[in-house]
């Protein structure tokens, strides 16, 4: 026996070595809501929205006050998401990406996905995509450190959705979109699997393989990322056959019901599997509400207008963070944002932070310890950023400063003509500062009669803009790059006449 023992000493703390190196590596479960609003939730206040999971999921973590998305669209917010850094960096402007774009979310950034792969990280992405698809899909997930795919390349408005199959067969479809490009391609990995998708079925589909990734990745013993972006509640709104008409809310009060029926699925897999207390849970949304789909839009609650805009409603949203045992529950009214989310991982992985410029603070400390955030700044660009206006906003603590302010189509439509596409670019100086803390709804400018340090913090603010902009140099602009219609995904690819013929029943 003796001899034997140095041996199996050696086996053994190899063995432990290496369980508890998975061990210490926790999942990572990253929930994204599309156009979901700062008062869609009920947990935020929405009183007719049915949440029961993510109500759940935030009475047992953290929910945000001030969380800001970094972009009042879904490309540029995607990549500010998945990078730690401004959209302006990696070149994800202006506007989002369609169909046929050429270009994508460069191949040279680096991903959390990327960086937890490194680690060791089994990953993969559901849902939505939106950095571009590319000449033979070279910018999906695949090549942005994501194992496996299972969705849409990007909105599902951005082809002709008058084929959105609804549940029952006869239920009208909740709107039209863009006409005359390819069908919506569902993809696994790089390969089209239904043209088009059929949306009632699209949701349990994604479930199941969420359930399957994570109880896989568990029984492996291995660290996962899940990355799960919801096309809900994004226009035109769909659910599947076990949510349509079953909210108090109407159509995107059952496209959110389902995806906070996803929300469930995941949480149980979690607890099926056993990682249930080994991984953290966020859930946020990459932008604010569509108020120009009136009821059936989002809704910004007590914020300023909604998507497409730099007041509060576009990109300030509702945030949730879960791990039972390390994260307290509670509310935090610390300044966070998804920018955060990849260096907070990074830390919590152990995983080497790119060397590149980052925008993102590690938020451990107000997760885990109930600690101060080290963010003190957000920086609002708009959907189109330039060189020559820079950033049209920035918030300073609880103040913001408007530099400029414009209205948006996607946020046409309520009572506040700020918000209306016809309010055109103004510049304002002094810039319109508000106290977010006492007017969250930013109705109330400030002046120098009304606080008695008005120029220190105007100053103070104005410091913090010129030193973010000389910091900030522009990528190249990827949505310039334009559109070609034969990069469109298709499923026949020599097929013609396109886009009619990308079909496959
Ligand atoms: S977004 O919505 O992708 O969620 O931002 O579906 O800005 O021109 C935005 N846009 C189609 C969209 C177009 C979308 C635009
Ligand atoms: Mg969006």
């Amino acid at each position: 026996m003796a001899p034997l023992c140095p041996l199996l000493l050696a086996a053994l703390s190899l063995g432990l070595g290496l369980g508890l190196a998975a061990a210490a590596s926790p999942g990572v479960v990253l929930l994204l809501a599309d156009d979901l609003g700062y008062g869609d939730l009920g947990c935020f206040g929405h009183p007719s929205s049915r949440t029961p999971n993510l109500d759940r999921l935030a009475a047992a973590g953290r929910r945000f006050s001030d969380f800001y998305s970094a972009a009042s669209v879904c490309s540029p917010s995607r990549a500010a998401l998945l990078t730690g850094r401004y959209a302006t960096r990696s070149g994800v402007y202006p506007g989002v990406f369609y169909p046929g774009s050429r270009g994508g979310l460069p191949l040279n950034e680096t991903t959390v996905a990327e960086l937890l792969k490194r680690r060791g990280y089994v990953t993969a992405m559901l849902g939505k995509w939106h950095l571009g698809y590319g000449p033979n899909g070279s910018y999906l997930p695949i090549h942005q450190g994501f194992d496996e795919f299972l969705g849409v390349p990007y909105s599902h408005d951005q082809g002709p959705c008058q084929n959105l199959t609804c549940f029952p067969p006869d239920t009208k479809c909740y709107g039209k979109c863009d006409q005359g490009v390819v069908l919506l391609p569902l993809l696994k990995n790089n390969k089209i699997i239904q043209q088009p998708v059929d949306f009632p079925s699209l949701t349990p589909m994604y479930d199941r393989f969420a359930r399957d990734f994570i109880l896989r990745a568990a029984k492996q013993h291995r660290p996962f990322l899940l990355y799960y972006a919801s096309h809900h509640t994004h226009y035109p709104q769909f659910a599947s056959v076990d949510f349509t008409g079953k909210s108090k809310r109407g159509p995107v009060g059952d496209a959110l019901m389902e995806f906070d029926g996803s929300v469930g699925v995941i949480m149980k897999a979690l607890q099926d599997a056993g990682v249930e207390n080994n991984t953290l849970v966020f859930f946020t949304s990459d932008n604010g509400p569509e108020l120009m789909r009136r009821s059936r839009g989002g809704n910004a609650g007590l914020l300023k207008c909604g998507k497409g805009t730099t007041y509060e409603g576009g990109m300030r949203e509702p945030a949730v963070a879960s791990w039972p045992g390390k994260i307290a529950p509670g509310v935090t009214h610390e300044l966070a944002s998804t920018l955060d989310l990849l260096p907070t991982i990074a830390s919590l992985s152990g995983a080497q932070l790119p060397q590149v410029q980052l925008d993102g603070y590690d938020m451990g400390d107000v997760l885990f310890n109930n600690g101060k955030s080290k963010r003190e700044t957000m920086f609002y660009y708009p959907v189109v950023p330039s060189k020559k206006l820079g950033v049209f906003a920035v918030r300073y603590r609880q103040y913001k400063a408007h530099y400029f302010t414009q209205g948006s189509t996607h946020s046409d439509t309520t009572p506040d003509r700020d918000c209306h596409w016809d309010t055109l670019l103004t510049a304002h100086n002094p810039p319109l500062l508000f106290d977010l803390d006492a007017d969250p709804s930013e109705n109330y400018h400030l002046s120098s009669s009304d606080i008695p340090n008005y120029s220190q913090i105007m100053e103070q603010i104005g410091n913090e803009k010129v030193k973010f902009e000389l910091g900030m140099k522009f990528g190249e602009s990827q949505t310039e790059r334009g559109v070609d219609p034969a990069l469109e995904p298709c499923v026949k690819p020599r097929c013609s006449p396109r886009p009619q013929c990308c079909f496959q029943t």
